[in-house]
């Protein structure tokens, strides 16, 4: 008697999940580009202060294949470089430095660049990233093949796509990242 009770709210669950994860997948691939056996979905960039030299630019990188992948930045037009960086700590300091060799995906592994973590890194910038723009990259895979993304710009500190500036926690980290971005 007891058993069944508790089964019941559980079931809910399940089901409920089960309905909506066609929805979650319809949105998901509504933002697609496809490179090799990488899929891109959520680009975007940050709006840069004026006058700063550096931006960042994230998405969320799945790898469909059966094999390794690499992804790496090959150019953007609103900048003079554009490579993917990790941040690692290095004696207790929070430091970023280029992904040699591109960003490595194992056989169904996703990765989600973003502040903190890994983004792709626009060196030399021509002109402000503004909020409301798009930013353009080509972005290459180890096994040759290429692709032109755009990236919607959201606003300066934004702490993820769609979203606009505020996020717990962005005001503490935005500083530390364009300062690294400088050195
Ligand atoms: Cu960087």
């Amino acid at each position: 008697m007891r058993k069944a009770l508790f089964l019941r709210p559980r079931r809910r669950v399940v089901l409920l999940a089960l309905a909506l994860t066609p929805l979650l997948a319809g949105q998901a691939a509504a933002a697609d580009y496809k490179v090799g056996s990488l899929a891109i979905t959520q680009p975007w960039a940050r709006a840069t202060p004026k006058g700063a030299s550096t931006g960042a630019a994230y998405l969320t990188v799945t790898n469909s294949g059966s094999q390794t992948e690499r992804l790496s930045c090959a150019s953007s037009p609103a900048a003079a470089k554009c490579q993917i960086h990790e941040m690692a700590m290095d004696h207790g300091v929070m430091k970023m430095r280029p992904v040699e060799g591109g960003l490595a995906l194992k056989p169904g592994q996703t990765v989600t660049l973003k502040p903190g973590g890994y983004h792709f890194m626009l060196e030399g910038l021509k002109a402000p990233l503004k909020a409301g723009d798009k930013l353009e990259a080509m972005l290459t895979t180890g096994s040759g093949a290429s692709v032109k993304v755009d990236f919607p710009v959201a606003a300066v500190g934004a702490p993820g796509p769609g979203t606009s500036a505020g996020g717990a926690g962005t005001k503490m980290q935005d500083p530390g990242v364009m300062q690294m971005h400088r050195q």
